[in-house]
């Protein structure tokens, strides 16, 4: 955290606040997390890898592209915002949607980007009943066409078998009042006891034109209730309470 060189260009009144600010932070590590409310555990930060599709560069006609950490099953792929038809900056969506978004492709009636979450780190907590999800994430489509995505977490033991689902979507032409965007949607629940994987999948639908436009950004799938010991230093300091404490950046031990 900081070496003695550093202390000694502390004052004698900063080397003791230094030293309150530490049993402080130790304190509150060990109290009830502001995300939580719950004595002595935490959230996560966003399981999903790349799930604002900015990992490489976006598809400009519809041909898919390599789309990090997801498993395509069709054409379904990372394309870029306002061109080939795809949203514009003016159009609903998220305020930081990046370069590109989600979306089903040129052609298939339906497609799906797939994801699987290895969990079993918090399998102390899953197990207790104690972790609760958050999946969120921004969906949409084209003009007044139906084509619509849907985003579905299942559950699964460490054997793949499904123990629930929780999902988002779909959003319809309608919720969009017949205008090209993206909408958020979030879902909520427990992750059920054994769960040790989580299968996310894009699912891409189309039902009006040539393209599936089935779109998707920003997606996010975050546990709370977490035990803190499980959660480590760096979910720690994510509290927002201990950053301000530490008079410097951590350093690898
Ligand atoms: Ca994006
Ligand atoms: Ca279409």
């Amino acid at each position: 955290m900081i070496d003695a060189a550093s202390l000694r260009t502390f004052g004698g009144s900063a080397r003791v606040f230094f030293f309150a600010a530490v049993v402080l932070s130790g304190l509150l590590a060990s109290c009830s997390s502001p995300k939580s409310g719950a004595a002595g555990t935490g959230s996560t930060g966003n399981l999903i890898v790349n799930g604002n599709a900015e990992a490489a560069v976006g598809s400009d006609d519809g041909t898919p592209v390599s789309t990090p950490n997801w498993v395509s099953a069709g054409e379904a792929t990372a394309a870029q915002y306002a061109v080939n038809g795809w949203p514009a900056p003016t159009d609903s969506g998220p305020a930081d949607r990046g370069l590109n978004l989600f979306s089903g492709g040129p052609v298939d009636s339906a497609s799906s980007l797939t994801q699987t979450v290895n969990v079993s780190h918090y399998a102390g907590s899953i197990d207790k009943n104690h972790a609760t999800y958050k999946l969120s994430g921004w969906l949409g489509g084209y003009a007044d066409q139906g084509d619509n995505a849907t985003v579905t977490a299942t559950f699964q033991d460490a054997l793949g078998n499904p123990l629930g689902t929780g999902s988002i979507g779909p959003v319809t032409a309608s919720d969009r009042s017949n205008q090209t965007g993206l909408l958020p949607r979030s879902s909520d629940g427990t992750v059920p006891s054994g769960t040790r994987k989580v299968l996310v999948v894009i699912s891409m639908v189309r039902t009006d034109g040539t393209a599936n436009d089935g779109y998707a950004d920003n997606l996010s799938f975050i546990f709370s209730g977490i035990d803190a010991n499980l959660l480590g230093e760096v979910a720690l300091i994510k509290t927002g309470w201990q950053t301000p404490l530490m008079l410097g950046a951590p350093t690898a031990p």
